[in-house]
């Protein structure tokens, strides 16, 4: 392996504060900017795999961040992209819908307008769910009663539940994978993860939903051992500057 791709690859230490900015983007290529474990950078990720894009992945310290991560990203935030061209995008249904919409290959987002409404509009519900999670994953560490936040998480699942029984197809755009099943899926993938394991009990489409989804090859491709999640987590909760590097 070359120095340049083991700077610059998916299981590279992440740059921190202190380090130089990376040069410009090679012509040909798309750069993201993510950090191995985090759910959202996950998105971007499983859509690169999903479109088959040329891309380099640059590890970012989140512990310990780069002064030019906030050049990059005024929120300081991954995932990032940045384009050959010199263009920066960020927040991960914007990278995700810029990667569908720039690159050929098979569509993600639906081509009719309501049907791209509608997985937005998933998308929008959906989003209260990753800070419930992670409330919840604090609450047990801390060793609070998680119970109220476990039951308004399993609440919200059986929102999508009815969604799933309701549109009688096995992903949520339809019979194949599309741009809202990778969007949720990061959280689906940690369930374990935020000590919420069994919340699956009464939801057999949401099952049978995440039994098909393991089988796509994207997400198979970037899916992360439960023990790495937990010690990436030890270390995050710390505040160690170590976290993003778990495991390497
Ligand atoms: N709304 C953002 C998106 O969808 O891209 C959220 C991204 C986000 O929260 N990323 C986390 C991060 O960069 C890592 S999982 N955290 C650094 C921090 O909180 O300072």
């Amino acid at each position: 392996e070359s120095a340049a791709l083991a700077m610059a690859g998916e299981r590279a230490r992440s740059l921190g504060k202190g380090s130089t900015a990376p040069g410009p983007v090679p012509e040909g290529l798309i750069r993201i900017y993510s950090m191995r474990f985090c759910p959202f950078a996950e998105r971007t990720r499983l859509v690169l795999k999903a479109k088959g894009i040329k891309h380099e992945i640059i590890n970012v310290n989140l512990k310990n961040k780069p002064d030019w991560l906030f050049e990059k990203n005024p929120f300081g935030l991954v995932p990032i992209l940045e384009t050959s061209k010199g263009q920066l995008i960020y927040e991960s249904p914007i990278t995700c819908e810029y990667l569908d919409e720039a690159y050929p290959g098979k569509k993600l987002l639906p081509a009719d307008p309501y049907e791209r409404a509608y997985q937005k509009m998933l998308l929008e519900r959906f989003s209260k769910l990753p800070p419930l999670a992670f409330k919840h994953l604090l609450a047990v560490k801390n060793g609070e009663d998680s119970s109220v936040l476990k039951a308004e998480f399993s609440e919200k699942l059986g929102e999508f539940e009815k969604i799933l029984a309701g549109r009688k197809t096995v992903f949520y755009g339809g019979d194949s994978v599309s741009m809202i099943d990778y969007m949720i899926w990061p959280w689906f993938e940690r369930l374990e993860f935020f000590q919420l394991p069994d919340c699956l009990q009464h939801t057999p489409k949401l099952r049978q939903w995440v039994e098909a989804m393991k089988k796509d090859p994207a997400v198979k491709a970037t899916m992360t051992d439960v023990q790495m999640l937990k010690g990436f987590f030890e270390l995050y909760a710390k505040n160690s500057p170590e976290a993003c590097d778990y495991g390497l």
